[in-house]
């Protein structure tokens, strides 16, 4: 397979160090330009503040990049026609010289493949709101249960059937901890409402999850670590549930499908809350890849 590591990650994961993977459809379709190339430089930056090695991934001309250098990342900041790749998309991307951002399936496969242990992202992909007219599920869940790969999100995007994803979760296998909360996040809302069954309050003790993880054997799925935006950065709830009801049935009526959906709705959030959901999904992102670079540190300095 055409698959790149960048020299730094690869000598990161040689010598045992601490590495975190960041997804880049979150960049080139889920922020808007040109605050999206800040953002992803500013993620990386963080990863490095915690003794991390950061590794974006994404597909350009056809190869799988895991840590992209400037110019690659600029590019899928930047330039409007990088796709949005899941899993099933990378060997068609990858055999016609594609170039794409990976959402979080298409970016824990890979990582995964290439040894990395921790990923951060916003918030995942999961059952849509009216799934049974739709069957509209991200392509994440079911690949979370194909990887044990840990992945810390502020929960799953507000905008879909949260119980819904929850039990989907269970189904698939996942093993699903709050961090420092007894509640599911609600990705731009601190809380979901929803209870999980694990709660967990340091980075060493996710590390030790992972741990067990390896001593009870493959095939493990994934261990979601669902970490909260802090109260005081998250999106007013009146606020929250007013525009994404506009929201919802605006894409309803413009008949807005497939992988249209989730970054439709995202832009709707921003520009009808006048960017406040945008600072509440950042605030939510930067707290996420702080906590997975500092679980990817304990996890590594583990005796
Ligand atoms: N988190 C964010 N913003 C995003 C996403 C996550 O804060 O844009 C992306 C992830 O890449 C996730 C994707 O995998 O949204 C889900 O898209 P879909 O619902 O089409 O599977
Ligand atoms: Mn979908």
């Amino acid at each position: 397979m055409s698959t790149h590591v960048s020299e730094e990650v690869r000598e990161a994961l040689h010598e045992g160090r601490p590495v975190v993977a960041l997804e880049s459809t979150i960049i080139a379709h889920g922020l808007p330009r040109p605050r999206n190339l800040a953002v992803a430089t500013e993620l990386e930056t963080l990863v490095r503040d915690e003794g991390a090695v950061p590794a974006t991934i994404a597909v350009v001309d056809g190869t799988a990049h895991i840590g992209l250098d400037e110019a690659r990342l600029t590019r899928i900041a930047e330039d409007p026609a990088v796709r949005k790749l899941g899993h099933r998309d990378l060997a068609p991307a990858l055999a016609t010289g594609a170039t794409g951002a990976t959402t979080v399936s298409a970016t824990a496969w890979l990582a995964d493949s290439a040894g990395i242990r921790v990923f951060a992202t916003g918030g995942l992909g999961g059952v849509h709101r009216e799934w049974s007219e739709t069957q509209d599920e991200s392509a994440d869940l079911r690949l979370l249960s194909r990887v044990g790969i840990t992945v810390v999100c502020a929960g799953v995007k507000s905008i879909l059937d949260v119980p819904a994803t929850l039990q989907r979760l269970e189904t698939l296998g996942v093993t699903v901890v709050g961090y420092g909360t007894a509640h599911f996040p609600g990705f731009y809302l601190a809380s979901s409402g929803e209870p999980v069954d694990w709660t967990l309050r340091t980075p060493e003790q996710v590390a030790r999850v992972i741990r067990a993880q390896d001593e009870l054997g493959e095939p493990y799925a994934a261990l979601v670590v669902a970490n909260p935006v802090p109260v005081e950065d998250q999106l007013e709830p009146a606020l929250h549930d007013r525009v994404l009801a506009q929201g919802l049935a605006s894409a309803k009526e413009k008949g807005i499908t497939g992988q249209a959906v989730t970054p439709f709705l995202l832009e709707y959030l921003t520009v009808h809350t006048e960017g406040a959901s945008l600072e509440a999904n950042l605030a939510a992102v930067r707290g996420n890849v702080r906590l997975a670079a500092r679980i990817a540190a304990a996890y590594h300095g583990m005796p």
